[in-house]
């Protein structure tokens, strides 16, 4: 019985042929499909790779650019036009490089720390061919955690330099660093001044390149492990925690000599360093007093990372203990919102720029 009139009473069977006809057709449109995606992708591939190729090909190239050795005559010839070949040399940009790993897999952990050969810096330079002019280094497969300005208050330690350079670029390198090594030299033979040195460092390494983190250190430390990373923390950082002339730990608590680390926040939140301890001492117990007085706290490594040698020498001309630093550091908090990054005032006499290092020699004037 037939009972709904839109329903058909049977199913009728189309022709064999056109059955087949229909499903080749339908065979032959997928096929086209398909193949059109095929090619679409394929093509599209190829480019990209080919894309990827040439910009790989130029961060190559400029990587080659960067290590190629300059003449031994660079070594004794500073150039002055670093900043032009900072911003073209500045890869970081470049591509999209992956963020460096929190922890670089390039570390070595423990490290024999020695003094008794002397260092030949020409062989320092052949030994990191990609270290830049300047002593800029920047990682080349990926994209550094912290752009770091290493600050070293100097003069006359011509022999200290040339060993923290044969160990630290090594080292930094092992870091993943973006870093560039900046060495104030105090001209004339005024009482030295650490501090002020530290402050002068601080703006000039700023003018060269948008560095957030400095690295403050005394030439003649070394530091006995890769571990201990010459970057800046959550808050300011003691590098030099355990020396080898302390026996391997803290003279006491507050210590805060030696090496340290603070980003550029830290910095200016503390009003950067004191300008006025003149000869040795204290200036460093100061700048404890104003990370203290900021609400900030000291970070350290373990007392196994944490170690360091000091070069030994005797005590240098022109920097005796300062009788003024018990009183000066009885006052920081009086003091510190005044003098400091603030205040200060210097005048640069000369800047080169070496393979290995920049050297800033500057007037930083004379106790008033
Ligand atoms: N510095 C110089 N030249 C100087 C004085 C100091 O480059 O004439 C720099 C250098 O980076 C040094 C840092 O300032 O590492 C600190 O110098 P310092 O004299 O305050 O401290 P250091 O620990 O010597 O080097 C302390 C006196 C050691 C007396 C040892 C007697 N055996
Ligand atoms: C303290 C100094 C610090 C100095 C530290 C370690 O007494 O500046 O000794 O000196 N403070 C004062 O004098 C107020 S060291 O043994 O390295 O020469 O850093």
């Amino acid at each position: 019985m037939h009972k709904d009139p839109l329903l058909p009473i049977t199913t009728v069977a189309l022709p064999g042929t056109s059955l087949q006809r229909a499903c080749r057709l339908l065979v032959l449109i997928c096929a086209l499909h398909l193949s059109v995606t095929l090619v679409y992708y394929v093509s599209g591939g190829e480019l990209n790779i080919f894309q990827y190729f040439v910009q790989n090909q130029q961060a190559q190239y400029r990587g080659i650019a960067n290590a190629t050795p300059s003449s031994v005559q660079n070594l004794l010839k500073p150039e002055y036009n670093a900043k032009d070949q900072e911003e073209s040399r500045d890869t970081s940009n470049m591509v999209d490089l992956p963020n460096c790993p929190e922890t670089s897999p390039l570390l070595a952990g423990p490290l024999r720390i020695e003094f008794s050969v002397s260092v030949d810096l020409e062989e320092v330079r052949k030994i990191n061919p990609n270290v830049r002019e300047g002593g800029r280094y920047t990682p080349e497969d990926c994209k550094a955690q912290q752009k770091v300005a290493l600050i070293i208050p100097f003069r006359n330690r011509d022999e200290h330099l040339k060993y923290w350079l044969y160990y630290l670029h090594p080292i930094l390198q092992r870091q993943q660093l973006d870093y560039g090594v900046y060495i104030i030299n105090q001209d004339g033979d005024i009482t030295f001044n650490r501090a002020k040195l530290l402050n002068v460092g601080f703006a000039e390494a700023l003018k060269e390149y948008d560095y957030q983190c400095f690295v403050f250190s005394d030439v003649d430390l070394i530091p006995m492990d890769d571990r201990n990373i010459y970057k800046c923390y959550s808050q300011p950082r003691h590098l030099s925690v355990s020396m080898d002339k302390f026996g391997f730990g803290l003279p006491y608590n507050q210590y805060f000599g030696g090496v340290s680390a603070l980003s550029k926040d830290q910095f200016t939140k503390i009003n950067g360093f004191p300008n006025n301890y003149w000869g040795w001492g204290g200036e460093d117990d100061d700048i404890y007093n104003r990370i203290a007085s900021r609400g900030m706290s000291i970070s350290r490594p373990d007392a196994v990372t944490g170690k360091c040698r000091m070069i030994r020498h005797n005590r240098d001309d022109k920097n005796d203990p300062n009788p003024k630093r018990f009183d000066l550091i009885a006052h920081t908090r009086q003091t510190m919102n005044s003098d400091g990054i603030n205040s200060l005032s210097y005048n640069v006499i000369q800047k080169e720029k070496y393979p290995l290092y920049t050297k800033i020699t500057v007037d930083i004037g004379s106790p008033r």
